[in-house]
């Protein structure tokens, strides 16, 4: 029923998750962690050999995709992992000390948006009252120094951070999430995906000062890279380093507020391949495949780490 050979509508993801669910309940516990502005569920796929129970977990991986809902090559990833972790049996081995908590869209008005207005919206779609524009940057909403840099005031702008921290019904469903269920985790490994530009960026993003354990952070970046690398048929080459370092300063992120606030030591952006200038945001989708696969060895490169390491 998927084939990465072609961009999934909203529903189609939806649809998929939800046949999963229904095809693997031992396994695999579909539940929406809260709705979007517009009322659409945001879901959330836990694949665990404990099956839905909670009290019994194990070291978790949580990984979102989709929060920049142009950046269309990041909720295959999500998808793909996924499929790989639930329908190949030979990756059963990857659930069983592990629970995998997976949110292959994070964004889904934005989503839907680009799909039918605009293929380049980037920020979700409230209207803050009384600004004249449209739309909060998701990934600048996140409350762990909220608005200390790289994000904008102006609703107009394409990196708003919104009123305040956790303004946003998305924002607030992670945190929601993460403040219950997620208080119950041993979350050992954070991964945000996003495009472009073949990047794995570690925290902070807010500064360029490093965190504490940055030597550990870089080294599992570059052995996720050079896994990536390694499986790569499109020639991807990643650059490891800290977000604010390697590409630019920027407040309110998933990452810095996962590490900051959570505690998640292990925490990172993927900026993943892009298409041919101009065209950014709009890599072909016969390039699904070799991108999701190479990612999907990062990946398990990561996880492999998380197993020896715990
Ligand atoms: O700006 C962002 O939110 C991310 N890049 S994107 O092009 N996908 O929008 C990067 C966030 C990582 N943090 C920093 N670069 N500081
Ligand atoms: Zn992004």
């Amino acid at each position: 029923s998927v084939t990465f050979r072609s961009y999934m509508l909203l529903n189609e993801q939806y649809a998929y998750l939800q046949h999963l669910g229904q095809a693997y309940p031992d396994i695999v516990t579909v539940s929406s962690i809260g709705r979007s502005h517009e009322g659409r569920d945001i879901l959330l796929i836990k694949i665990s050999s404990s099956g839905s129970n909670t009290y019994l977990s194990k070291p978790a991986i949580l990984i979102d995709a989709g929060i920049h809902c142009r950046e269309w090559i990041a909720p295959p990833v999500a998808l793909y992992t996924i499929h790989q972790l639930v329908e190949n049996s030979s990756n059963a081995a990857l659930y069983q000390n592990v629970d995998w908590y997976i949110i292959p869209n994070l964004n889904p008005d934005g989503y839907e948006y680009t799909t039918t207005v605009n293929r380049l919206w980037r920020k979700n779609r409230r209207h803050t009252v009384g600004a004249p524009c449209v739309g909060t940057d998701l990934n600048r909403n996140f409350g762990y120094c909220w608005m200390c840099g790289g994000a904008s005031s102006n609703s107009c702008s394409e990196t708003y951070a919104g009123p305040e921290p956790f303004s946003e019904p998305e924002s607030q469903a992670v945190r929601n999430w993460l403040l219950s269920v997620g208080l119950l985790l041993d979350i050992k490994l954070y991964l945000s995906f996003h495009s472009f530009g073949e990047y794995i960026l570690y925290p902070w993003s807010y500064q360029q000062t490093l965190t504490d354990n940055a030597d550990v952070l870089h080294q599992l970046g570059v052995r996720a890279a050079e896994a990536i690398e390694a499986n790569s048929d499109i020639g991807s080459h990643y650059e490891v380093n800290s977000s604010a370092i390697g590409l630019y300063i920027a407040s309110g992120v998933t990452s810095d507020w996962m590490k900051g606030s959570h505690g998640v030591n292990l925490s990172y952006i993927f900026e993943l391949p892009n298409g041919d200038a101009p065209f950014w945001f709009m890599i072909p989708a016969r390039q699904i495949l070799p991108v999701v696969r190479e990612t999907f060895a990062g990946i398990r490169a990561m996880f492999e780490y998380i197993e020896e390491t715990f």
